[in-house]
């Protein structure tokens, strides 16, 4: 029988990948985020392509109300969500802590760590009932280590690891497995959201190595997803080869 996956932020980077990797496997999508038009498009793409059927829904994670409205008023038939991937989120400006903006840190705070808390209540219901089910959380190499002008945004994904730890101690009695992917640089949207379009300096990020891509995480994703019941990775940090943790990468 074909799985389904729900997966946050898959209009694009990580999430469109693993979006493009698991449809490509056969399984059906759920795919959100808030830019309507890029979800209509990926979804098109997707059942033109393969066998399977795609979901997009339409909603900020940051609301809690457009949340569970979205999620609780999932069709019977798209309920049974397999693997639930809570990958949206950014970063918003590199300040350091006297100059950062309280709106960035907010926007931050409620995206990645609200906003993967309120999206996992509401599909956790799903989940409990089938007593089975498998979480990915998407952190990174600013949860492991905090890195200068990192603040929010680190705090932030720091909070995304010591909730996906929490989240796989309390689901144990329902066989959820718990997986957090903590990725190093990846050339996405995120450094053009981050430096809030100035493409030089979000260019300038990847200069002189090779970083990672969107499908080498997706890859990743497919494969903690796809192993034997009784196995489950708990945490992976991934980065590329010149990258040895938040701070150093070799140019
Ligand atoms: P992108 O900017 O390419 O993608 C971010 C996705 O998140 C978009 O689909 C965006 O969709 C969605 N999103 C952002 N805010 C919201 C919101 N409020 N409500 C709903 N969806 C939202 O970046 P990446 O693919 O690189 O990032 C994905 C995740 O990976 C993030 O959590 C990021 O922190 C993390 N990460 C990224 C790394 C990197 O170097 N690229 C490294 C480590 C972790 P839309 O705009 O349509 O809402
Ligand atoms: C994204 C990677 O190093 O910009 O989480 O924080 S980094």
């Amino acid at each position: 029988m074909k799985k389904t996956i729900l997966i946050t932020g898959a209009s694009s980077g990580f999430g469109k990948a693993i979006a493009e990797k698991f449809a490509g496997a056969g399984w059906h999508c759920i795919i959100t985020g808030r830019r309507a038009g890029k979800l209509q498009e990926l979804a098109k793409t997707l059942q033109d392509q393969y066998a399977v059927r795609v979901l997009p829904l339409v909603f900020d994670v940051q609301n809690r109300q457009e949340v569970f409205a979205a999620i609780g008023a999932l069709p019977d038939d798209w309920k049974s969500i397999d693997l639930l991937v809570n990958n949206a989120g950014l970063a918003l400006g590199k300040d350091s802590f006297e100059n950062a903006d309280l709106n960035d840190w907010d926007t931050m705070i409620d995206t990645n760590v609200k906003g993967m808390m309120y999206v996992t209540k509401a599909v956790l219901p799903y989940m409990t009932a089938r007593k089975k089910g498998h979480i990915i959380n998407m952190g990174s190499v600013a949860g492991k280590l905090v890195y200068r002008e990192g603040n929010a945004y680190c705090a932030s994904k720091f909070a995304v690891d010591a909730l996906s730890h929490s989240m796989r101690i309390d689901l144990l009695p329902h066989r959820i497995k718990v997986t957090a992917i903590h990725p190093g640089a990846a050339e996405t949207e995120f450094s053009r959201v981050r430096f809030k379009g100035d493409e030089q300096k979000a260019a300038a990020v990847y200069d002189g190595f090779t970083p990672l891509y969107a499908g080498d995480i997706a890859d990743v994703a497919f494969y903690c997803a796809t192993l034997p019941e009784n196995v489950c990775i708990n945490d992976l940090v991934v980065t590329c080869t010149a990258q040895a943790d938040g701070i150093y990468v070799h140019k």
